[in-house]
C-alpha cells in the first residue's frame, strides 16, 4: 500500500495537482499495489483494492476523473468468473493499462479539436494549470499566439502555467487574479481546464466563475477542455458538488488572532456561460456530455 499512500499524501500536498494528473498518478499507485496484494481468495483481493481505492478517492473529494476510472477498474475487474488470484491481479492491470493509454488516446483527439479552435496571433486567456490546456496551447505554438494567465492564488499554479508556456516559447503574460477584467476584454477566447462536469456547468479552480462573468459580460468565447470522464454521475441526483476546502494556512500562515479565513479550491461555472467543452467526443454543451458520459460509460448505470 506504500505506493498508494505515498501518491494520496502527494495529492493532499499539490505535489500533485490537476484533475488528469491525479487521476494518472492514482491509477499507476493503484497498479503497483494490485500487482502486490498478497490475497488467498478473490474476496479478499478486492477487498484489499477497496481499501486503496478509498485512500486514493479520499485524498480529493472533487476529483470524479479519479473517483470514476478507479470505480471503472474495481468493477471491471470484479466483473468475471476469474478465481486465481494471479489471473484476477493481471486482469486488474490490464484495465488500468487499458484506461491510460485510452486517457492519452482522448487527450490527442482533445488537443487536435482545441487547437482547431485558435486562430493565428490571436490572445487567450487561461487560469491555474490544466494540462490539457497548456497541451493545447503549446500545439499552437507556430501560430505567434498571446497568453495571458493569472497567478492563481493562493498556490500560485498559474506560474506551472506560464512557466511551461514561455519555456515552449509563446509569449505568455502573468497577471494577478484581481486583474481578471481589464484582460478578459482584450482576449480571443477564454480556454479553461475542469475538475467536474454536471448537468448544470462545470467545476473549476477558484475564481473560474469570476472569469466566465467577465467572459459573458464582454461576449468573450469561453471553451473548457476536458475528458468525459469528469462528468459526476453522482451530481445528477444530488445536484452540486461539495467544493474542497483548503488549508487557512495557504492564504496566511500566520494570521492575527481571531480572523476566520474561509480557503475555497474550485468554484462553479455555469453551462449558459460556456461555449463548448472540448471533449474526446466533440466540442459539446454540459447537457450533451451527460449524453455523451451514458453512452461510454454505460458501466456506471447498469
Ligand atoms: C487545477 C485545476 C485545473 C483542472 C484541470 O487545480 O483547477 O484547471 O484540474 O486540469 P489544482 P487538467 O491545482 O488545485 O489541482 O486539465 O490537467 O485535468
Amino acid at each position: 500500500m506504500k505506493d498508494v499512500k505515498t501518491t494520496a499524501r502527494k495529492i493532499k500536498a499539490l505535489e500533485i495537482q490537476g484533475a488528469r494528473n491525479i487521476a494518472v498518478e492514482s491509477l499507476k499507485s493503484l497498479a503497483v499495489y494490485a500487482k502486490n496484494i498478497k490475497a488467498k481468495s478473490k474476496r479478499e483481493f478486492f477487498s484489499e483494492l477497496k481499501k486503496a481505492e478509498k485512500i486514493l478517492i479520499s485524498s480529493r473529494p472533487t476529483e470524479p476523473m479519479m473517483k470514476n476510472t478507479i470505480k471503472y477498474i474495481v468493477y471491471m475487474s470484479d466483473a468475471n468468473e476469474l478465481e486465481k488470484i494471479n489471473d484476477i491481479k493481471k486482469t486488474a492491470v490490464g484495465y488500468i493499462n487499458e484506461v491510460l493509454k485510452s486517457l492519452e488516446e482522448s487527450k490527442k483527439k482533445i488537443i487536435s479539436l482545441g487547437s482547431g479552435l485558435i486562430k493565428k496571433n490571436s490572445t487567450i486567456f487561461t487560469h491555474c494549470h490544466s494540462s490539457t490546456v497548456t497541451a493545447i496551447l503549446k500545439s499552437c505554438r507556430s501560430r505567434n499566439i498571446k497568453v495571458i494567465c493569472t497567478e492563481t492564488r493562493p498556490v500560485y499554479q498559474g506560474r506551472i502555467t506560464a512557466k511551461e508556456l514561455s519555456d515552449a516559447g509563446i509569449k505568455t503574460t502573468m497577471i494577478v487574479d484581481s486583474a481578471a477584467k481589464d484582460f478578459i476584454k482584450k482576449c480571443d477566447m477564454v480556454l479553461i481546464g475542469a475538475d467536474a462536469i454536471t448537468l448544470g456547468g462545470i467545476y473549476n479552480k477558484i475564481g473560474s466563475s469570476m472569469i466566465s462573468h467577465f467572459a459573458e459580460v464582454y461576449d468573450i468565447p469561453l471553451y473548457v477542455a476536458s475528458e468525459s470522464w469528469k462528468f459526476d454521475p453522482e451530481t445528477i441526483t444530488r445536484g452540486s458538488e461539495t467544493v474542497e476546502k483548503r488549508s487557512p494556512d495557504e492564504i496566511w500562515s500566520k494570521p492575527p488572532r481571531n480572523l476566520d479565513i474561509i480557503n475555497p479550491a474550485f468554484d462553479f461555472v455555469e453551462k449558459e456561460e460556456i461555449t463548448g467543452i472540448i471533449t474526446e467526443d466533440g466540442i459539446i454543451t454540459p447537457d450533451a456530455i451527460h449524453e455523451s458520459f451514458r453512452r461510454n460509460h454505460s458501466w456506471m448505470f447498469d
